[in-house]
């Protein structure tokens, strides 16, 4: 019967979207059409992603972003992309992305929605084909529609989201994202230009054998965190590090795993970004029956002060994250 069908594997992300609105009666739709536009930014990012090579359009692009990286044209084109496609939209009235300092106002007056958004997280990988991704929070403006756009709009602590997802451009490219009632992945056919239902109410497994930290910076690491890693060790679990947040994301989640990026003597408060990367991420792995901290406390409940503040993340299986509280906690114990 239909009520099966936005569940059975094979189901266009259109109509998945459309039976889940027909779900929440009082839905107006917008948050439909909002996810529709994410999805069509999607395709066209995917298809300048496989094309980075043969376009010359990999290499730096010579300005830096707020993270002080070089832009490489893929991230100025994948933040044009979304950018323009969310105004098109007109169900945005703002929009703040690692690629722009400022607040993007989009002058939909009518928007009631907002978007923290990475256009391409882990874009130093273009140039040696490993892949990369998008991560993208939904929030409601809190200040009145058509009102000018306050920075109450934007910093609001990851429980506020309204929806969030990530797509990951990797041997195949996939879309998975939660509206708050459990997490759905699709996979982009190419040849019919479709995302279909592939991962129907995705589930982390509670434990897991793989932990992914970049031990290079691990001198600099706290005495709880090594004693952690060294756990993990002694129990011979895979260390797997990808230097794509996304791509080891999406494996622990599917697999089992924890990944960490604590705060490092380069990086005091950690090198992720809480609006726009840690939140979404926390968000889909909650729904998922994961965990996300930032060492002490819930991702969810931080409340930004910054726009583009940072965040020490650990992320992954309910266990793993909880045990590596327990070696990390007694850090911030003061003595
Ligand atoms: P490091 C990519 O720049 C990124 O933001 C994440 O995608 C990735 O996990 C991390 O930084 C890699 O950082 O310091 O280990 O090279």
């Amino acid at each position: 019967n239909d009520s099966s069908l936005a569940y059975s594997v094979g189901v266009t992300l259109d109509r998945f979207i459309k039976k889940k609105q027909d779900d929440f009666p009082f839905a107006s739709g917008e948050l439909s059409q909002l996810l529709r536009d994410i999805a069509l930014a999607t395709k066209i990012v995917n298809r300048e992603t496989n094309r980075a090579g043969l376009a010359n359009i990999g290499g730096a692009f010579g300005q830096t972003n707020v993270q002080g990286e070089e832009q490489q044209k893929l991230d100025v084109i994948a933040n044009i992309r979304f950018t323009r496609a969310l105004t098109k939209g007109g169900e945005v009235c703002a929009v703040v992305s690692e690629e722009d300092d400022e607040v993007i106002d989009l002058q939909n007056s009518s928007g009631k929605y907002v978007v923290a958004i990475d256009p391409l997280d882990g874009s130093s990988n273009i140039d040696v084909n490993i892949s990369i991704g998008t991560i993208f929070s939904i929030y409601r403006r809190v200040t009145p529609v058509g009102s000018p756009i306050q920075l109450e709009d934007i910093m609001q602590p990851g429980s506020k989201q309204v929806a969030a997802g990530y797509v990951l451009y990797g041997s195949s490219t996939m879309l998975v994202y939660t509206t708050g009632c459990g997490v759905n992945g699709f996979t982009y056919e190419q040849s019919l230009g479709e995302f279909f239902l592939s991962h129907p109410e995705m589930k982390a497994p509670e434990d897991g054998k793989i932990f992914s930290v970049n031990e290079g910076a691990s001198k600099t690491f706290s005495k709880g965190l090594n004693a952690y890693l060294d756990t993990c060790k002694s129990r011979e679990y895979s260390a797997r590090y990808i230097g794509s947040l996304v791509a080891d994301f999406h494996r622990n989640l599917l697999k089992g795993g924890i990944y960490i990026y604590p705060e490092t003597a380069k990086n005091p408060e950690g090198k992720l970004r809480l609006l726009y990367e840690a939140n979404a991420l926390a968000f889909i792995a909650e729904q998922a029956g994961a965990a996300a901290t930032d060492g002490s406390q819930r991702i969810l409940d931080i409340q930004p002060t910054s726009l583009h503040q940072r965040t020490p993340l650990y992320i992954g299986s309910k266990k793993m994250v909880e045990e590596a509280m327990s070696f990390v906690g007694k850090d911030n114990v003061v003595a």
